[in-house]
């Protein structure tokens, strides 16, 4: 479903009259970014995450609606298609992350394993359970990849893997979707400093993930992958947007960066 501006509804508008977003990891950085922004443009956002006591805040300040739900759980996705409904005008799979940095030779597998249940299965487990209400609803997909699935680099084995896996996941869905009203859609950000996203992909080292954005002129922010998301949504429904690589000026690839 695609609203034009002009007709937006606004964030003060009745939750029946608005369509429905559903955004998944949105208790902080582009989850929580992307929850505000859809909500600006007219969307109910469902806010999906674990930490419920974050996203009922967040949910109360957009005028939105908190679903406690872990993406590894099929009893909490579930409950969250439950709490959709019928119709769905746009699916955000954002949650996910890294953990973890280490070469193959010292890779924590289970980290790897994580990774891939959050990252692919948790995405695939949320897209089945709304896809029926997407079909309804005429929906858009956008699923939150990352530049690790552009090319391996070292230490990424385990994250360079999983996005891979997602990218395909999303391609994949596209063919088989290929007659139905759904768009299927993927951004893939490069370096996004966010509060959370390189403390836990180095077990809460401050000074390891501070390092990440030393020196680098301008690394993205959350708000901009959700402008981004906001604009691939906001496109006429005949208008597919395949995949959007988003890197900060500094990155000229996954390892080449300017810092100044
Ligand atoms: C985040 C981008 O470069 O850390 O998904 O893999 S990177």
């Amino acid at each position: 479903m695609t609203t034009p501006s002009s007709e937006r509804p606004g964030q003060g508008t009745p939750s029946a009259d608005r369509p429905i977003a559903v955004v998944t990891g949105a208790s902080s950085g582009i989850g929580a970014a992307t929850a505000h922004t859809l909500a600006g443009a007219g969307y109910e956002v469902v806010c999906a995450a674990r930490r419920a006591e974050r996203i009922e805040s967040l949910a109360e300040e957009i005028g939105g609606r908190a679903v406690g739900c872990d993406i590894t759980s099929d009893a909490d996705v579930a409950a969250l298609a439950e709490a959709v409904g019928p119709r769905l005008a746009l699916l955000v799979n954002n949650a996910g992350g890294a953990v973890g940095q280490e070469p193959v030779s010292n890779a924590d597998l289970d980290a790897w394993t994580t990774m891939l249940a959050t990252n692919v299965v948790g995405t695939g487990r949320v897209t089945k359970a709304l896809l029926p209400a997407l079909v309804a609803g005429e929906g858009t997909i956008i699923v939150v990849t990352s530049t690790a699935a552009e090319a391996p680099y070292e230490g990424g084995a385990g994250y360079c893997g999983a996005k891979s896996a997602e990218r395909a996941l999303v391609g994949a869905l596209r063919l088989e979707l290929f007659d139905q009203p759904v768009r299927v859609c993927e951004v893939s950000p490069g370096m996004v400093h966010t509060e959370e996203f390189s403390l836990t992909r180095f077990h809460g080292d401050r000074a390891r993930a501070d390092a990440v954005y030393a020196g680098v002129p301008g690394p993205l922010v959350a708000e901009d992958i959700a402008e981004c998301i906001a604009w691939v949504a906001s496109r006429p429904a005949h208008v597919n947007v395949d995949r959007m690589v988003v890197r900060p000026r500094a990155q000229a690839a996954n390892h080449k960066v300017f810092r100044g």
